[in-house]
């Protein structure tokens, strides 16, 4: 009698601890507390490298740097929810999509945009419970001095690739110096930072300010790199020049080391989205662009921004696409990690691309080829 009691005590508290524990790993405040523990354990790792390497000498800041970001990295683990490896495919379409009601009128928090997305992973990571998806996406956004514009992003773009079934990751790709913006090489950055943390098969590169208004719009890579930004209210929903390619671009793995990413050497306001696309073509490739009723895509009005001045280089580098292609661009990237940060709702990254004085600057590229 009394050691079926017992037994019976020792079944319930096992019960107990196992449920207690899954709760636990499954619950939101679980992540947070692994999350800010993640957090102060790379500070630290970063105060310890700066005390025991005191003859970082600013000649060598980039290669100390980069061994810094490397022993980070070691550190960085995607904390993965019980991904279940037998789940079916998921449907090349999925179901129930259609049009949005896409306002800008929102003062959104980000504790409530958390709050409406509970099945985020740290990082802005998700994927489908039910299914295994095609793709894995990584989604890479240049950034400076837009916070208003990000919490608009990030509250109605998560919610759109959660109902597209997508096992995707969110980088925000922020640059540090008062310098010329350089959307381009942050896009390269974002990408050669993305590629290490996932097994990531597509890149979909776009700006902080334009949301679709449709969720048939699919963020998916295909045969050839795609342009997803093809019907803008901006610009009456139609393509203002055949070329064009700007806003938002999707290219897998193969795709983007073929064409050997963006140029680094487009400071300031554009060009880069126009260059990638000669890009492309000198490569082989097409440009593919969804159905302009489903690509109807929303963009938030604002000033150009200051430090974002077009420098009238562009027209120039964009003519001599071709000749550059091979030197200019991911095997020619040069930046310096200052942090990597996992935020709820997305990785930030924050770095340093230089100001364009250096080798891989426009000038130096300029010279370079006797321009
Ligand atoms: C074009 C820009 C693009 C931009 C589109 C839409 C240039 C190059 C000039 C030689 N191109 O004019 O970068 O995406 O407008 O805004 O500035």
């Amino acid at each position: 009698m009394l050691s079926s009691i017992k037994t019976m005590f020792l079944i319930l508290a096992a019960t107990f601890t196992f449920g207690f524990t899954y709760f636990c790993l499954k619950s939101d405040i679980f992540q947070e507390l692994y999350l800010a523990k993640f957090n102060s354990k790379l500070q630290h790792r970063q105060s310890i490298f700066y005390r025991t390497n005191p003859d970082c000498h600013p000649a060598e800041a980039i290669k100390c740097k980069n061994e810094l970001f490397r022993l980070m990295n070691k550190l960085r683990k995607r904390v993965s929810l019980d991904q279940d490896e037998n789940l079916p495919k998921c449907p090349e379409i999925p179901p129930d999509l259609g049009p949005l009601d896409i306002k800008f009128a929102y003062n959104m928090s980000l504790l409530k945009i958390i709050s409406q997305n509970p099945n985020l992973q740290p990082g802005g990571h998700s994927r489908p419970k039910y299914c295994t998806a095609l793709q894995k996406i990584a989604i890479i956004i240049p950034f400076r001095n837009r916070e208003s514009h990000l919490r608009t992003w990030l509250y109605y773009m998560h919610p759109f690739l959660q109902q597209q079934q997508a096992d995707y990751g969110v980088y925000v790709v922020e640059q540090t110096e008062d310098t010329l913006f350089n959307r381009a090489k942050l896009m390269n950055v974002g990408y050669s930072v993305a590629i290490k943390d996932y097994n990531y098969t597509c890149f979909i590169f776009t700006d902080v300010d334009i949301i679709p208004m449709d969720g048939r719009n699919l963020f998916r890579c295909s045969d050839n790199p795609r342009h997803m930004a093809n019907s803008v209210d901006k610009f009456n929903f139609k393509l203002p020049y055949n070329d064009i390619f700007g806003g938002i671009v999707a290219f897998t793995k193969e795709q983007f080391i073929k064409v050997n990413g963006f140029s680094n050497v487009f400071w300031g306001w554009g060009g880069e989205d126009d260059e990638l696309f000669q890009r492309v073509v000198a490569m082989g490739m097409k440009v593919e662009r969804p159905d302009q009723t489903i690509a109807r895509s929303k963009m938030i009005s604002h000033k150009r921004d200051p430090g974002n001045e077009s420098t009238g280089k562009s027209f120039h580098l964009i003519k001599k696409a071709h000749e550059r292609l091979h030197k200019d661009g991911l095997n020619s990237l040069i930046y310096t990690i200052i942090s990597i940060t996992s935020h709820k709702l997305y990785t930030k990254i924050t770095v340093d691309i230089g100001n364009g004085e250096d080798a891989s600057s426009t000038e130096g590229i300029l010279n370079l080829f006797n321009l």
